[in-house]
Formats: C-alpha cells, structure tokens, sequence
C-alpha cells in the first residue's frame, strides 16, 4: 500500500517538527506492525537522551511514581515523554484509565507527552512496539522517555531492557516477593524505590533488599530510595539518583553496551516480525498448499520441507 507509506512518511516529517497528532499516529502506526519509514538509530553514546524504565507489582504507585518524578525532571529537562506499558490488564481498561486521570495534571502540558500502549495485537512483540515508540520519540525531540511497565514476566523485562536505566518499585512488606525474586526483578534494578513509606514494615522491607544487593560488590550495589509518590516525598532524591546512575553508565562504557544491546534486540525483533509477514503471505501461495500436500502423502518429513521452503518464504514479498 503504496499510499499508507506515504502518508506514514508525511507523518514522519510533521512529528519531527513537533505536531503531537502526528506523533500520536505513528506509535498507532506502530502498534499495527506498519512499516515506518527509517528513523535514524541514534549514536550509542549520547549523553542528551535518557530513557528511564519503571518497574514494579501492579499497585506499587509506579504511575503516582512517574508523575511525581516528572514533575522533577522536568526542573532541569525541558520536555519529558511518558510511555504507559500495562499487560496484565488487557481487557480492563480501568487501570490505563485510571493512569490517564493520575496524570490528567500533564496532559494538556507542551512540554510533557503521555501515551498508553495498547497491549494486544502486536505483531512483533509489545517489546518491539514499545523500543521503536520510545526510538520515535527521542528521534522526535522528545529525549528523555519515561516507560512505566508492570514488572510481571518476560515480556516485561525485555520492555524494561529497552531502558537505559531500570527502577524497580517496592512496597513495605513485601519480604516475600523479594525472597522469591519475581521474574528476576531484582537483577536488573539499577535503583531500587521502596514506595509507600508511609506504610508499615519499611525496615524489614529494606533488610530484605539490603539481603539481596550485599552480596554484590559495592561499586554494583543499586542505590535503595524511599519514596511517598502521594506526598512527593523522596522524589526528589529519586531524580538524583537517576542522575548518579547515569553518569555512572555512560562513564563505565555500560550506557553504550546497553543501547547496543538495545540494537540488538530491535533488530531480532523486527526481524521476526518480518519474517512472519513474510510467511502469512507464502501461506496462501500454490507451494505452501503443495507443501501440504506432500506431507500428507509422506513424501517428505517437516523439517526437511521447511529447508526447502525458507528460501521461498524469505523471496515471497507479501507487501510488494
Ligand atoms: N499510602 C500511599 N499510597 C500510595 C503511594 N503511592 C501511590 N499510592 C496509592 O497506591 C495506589 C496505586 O497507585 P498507582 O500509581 O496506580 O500504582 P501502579 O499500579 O503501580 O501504577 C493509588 O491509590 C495511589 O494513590 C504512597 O507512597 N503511599
Ligand atoms: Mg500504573
């Protein structure tokens, strides 16, 4: 569809000169798995953009977190983007809803864009969606990128390793949790946030994190903030700490490592996206149904009809 691309490369152009609508249109565009027009991959070592990834339990005030925190940055950074990423309620759109009204304060602000991902039908992974969302963005002028994703399996964690930095949200009393290690959550924080410190058993809550990162050594030991989202408390010391963290990265050469892993992961991504559009075309072709054929007779095992078939199905242009 000649027209589509067109249109999505006119998109393009009026998002760079910072037409929201724009900008809004082509992330829909990426959630239905269109093909965008190139968007430069940026340089590995740039120190002006950031993309924060905000992790935690459905509940942890992970939105109340980032709202409050945006408001901080916001002091020293003249725009911030926020990406809302929520799996686990596929169907219920209360809790995406109820994110839009916690964060109604910004959304009429120039300098702040919110945007919900829609969380079904990706093709090519919610991961994928949401790096090439957060790539536009930075692309776009936006480069500080805020993702809030609940932190409850893989396709989690890979959202989180689109981040150039992982906060992982707490609550006291959650000992067990940490105990248990959900999901490896506890490996990827570079900061931890224990929120609602207003609530009992943040001692013990901090004893079980302490527990976790002692055995690591001190220059790996991610700093412990305690925050009350509600009441802005401790926020401002979360910013300093994103800070910290990320001079501390780009210093190490671990910023630049990460976002070439990033690469790596984007492009496997789209790789397998392609290919799957590739292969929903070459299903409907005479080989595919010939294949059939030939394996229904016996005349030749799976394994050795997808050897002969792959070259076909990578040639087979279902978009040309
Ligand atoms: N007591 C207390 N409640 C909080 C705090 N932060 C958030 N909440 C409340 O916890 C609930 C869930 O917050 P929300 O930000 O939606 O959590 P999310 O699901 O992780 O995004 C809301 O009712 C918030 O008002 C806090 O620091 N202390
Ligand atoms: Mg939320």
């Amino acid at each position: 569809m000649a027209s589509s691309s067109d249109t999505l490369e006119s998109r393009l152009k009026e998002a760079e000169g910072g037409d929201r609508r724009a900008l809004a249109r082509l992330i829909s565009a990426i959630e239905r798995g269109e093909r965008l027009p190139g968007i430069p991959l940026g340089d590995v070592e740039d120190a002006s953009r950031l993309c924060v990834g905000i992790t935690g339990a459905p509940g942890a005030g992970k939105s109340t977190l980032v709202s409050a925190l945006t408001e901080v940055l916001l002091k020293s950074a003249s725009s911030a983007a926020v990406l809302a990423v929520d799996p686990s309620s596929p169907i219920s759109r209360g809790a995406l809803l109820g994110d839009r009204v916690r964060m109604h304060q910004h959304a009429t602000r120039p300098e702040v864009f919110i945007r919900s991902m829609a969380t079904r039908s990706h093709h090519g992974g919610l991961a994928g969606a949401t790096q090439a969302s957060r790539r536009l963005l930075q692309h776009c002028a936006w480069p500080l990128v805020i993702i809030e994703t609940v932190g409850v399996g893989q396709v989690e964690l890979d959202i989180v390793n689109t981040a150039d930095i992982a906060v992982v949200v707490l609550n006291p009393g959650w000992g067990d949790e940490i105990q248990a290690n959900k999901a490896g959550l506890m490996e990827i924080a570079d900061i931890f946030v224990i929120n609602k410190a207003d609530r009992p058993g943040l001692e013990s809550t901090r004893r079980d994190i302490d527990g976790v990162i002692m055995a690591r050594p001190e220059s790996q030991r991610p700093p412990v903030i305690e925050t009350v989202a509600t009441e802005d408390t401790g926020i401002e010391e979360l910013a300093q700490a994103i800070a910290e963290v990320r001079q501390s990265l780009a210093a190490s050469g671990e910023l630049a490592r990460r976002r070439y892993a990033q690469l790596g992961m984007e492009l496997s991504q789209q790789m397998n996206r392609r290919f799957a559009r590739e292969l929903a075309g070459y299903e409907s072709s005479d080989a595919f149904a010939g294949g059939i054929a030939s394996l229904a007779r016996g005349d030749v095992n799976i394994e050795t009809l997808i050897d002969e078939m792959l070259p076909a199905v990578l040639k087979f242009r279902s978009d040309a």
